[in-house]
């Protein structure tokens, strides 16, 4: 088997407060073969959704996305995984809402998402998106620990 990859996902807050789309995409998350490593609900403050997306800040959509992320909890997870950061992404859709009906119905964003912003979930890009997106919402976790261990633990 090869090795597991760690990613970062957020289940973005108009999810969190329909239950039974939420258990959907918990169950996606477990027969997709994800192991949950870390999990917890927590509200973006102001500052962490301004860190969190400051790539974006420039950008037209970017107060919205700011608000609708503050506007009530997310759950954030870390999730292992082979080839977890794309397979968590590909899992996902593409992120317009109009792409995911020609390229991936099925997927998260293809049955959830609202509009561009209320795209359902979030998933780091990259190692490098890992570990600060990690760092951001899970500070005590220890990624390069977490890689040597021998027996990683799961929820
Ligand atoms: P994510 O970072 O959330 O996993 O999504 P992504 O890579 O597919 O998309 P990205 O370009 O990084 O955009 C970050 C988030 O900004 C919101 N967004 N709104 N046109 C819009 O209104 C628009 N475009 C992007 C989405 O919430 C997207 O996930
Ligand atoms: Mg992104």
């Amino acid at each position: 088997m090869r090795p597991l990859q760690l990613t970062f996902a957020i289940i973005k807050p108009h999810v969190v407060k329909q239950p039974l789309v939420l258990e959907t995409i918990r169950d996606m998350i477990l027969t997709s073969n994800f192991k949950v490593v870390k999990t917890r609900r927590h509200a973006f403050t102001l500052k962490e959704a301004e860190l969190f997306y400051e790539e974006h800040r420039n950008k037209f959509f970017y107060n919205r996305l700011v608000t609708f992320m503050t506007s009530g909890p997310s759950d954030f997870y870390i999730l292992a995984r082979d080839d977890a950061i794309k397979e968590w992404r590909k899992l996902m859709g593409p992120t317009k809402v109009f792409k995911t009906q020609f390229e991936a119905p099925d997927s998260i964003r293809g049955q959830f998402g609202l509009s561009d912003t209320r795209n359902a979930t979030h998933g780091s890009d990259s190692p490098e998106s890992v570990r600060k997106e990690v760092g951001l919402f899970f500070p005590h976790f220890d990624i390069e620990n977490w890689y040597q261990e021998e027996e990683p633990k799961f929820r």
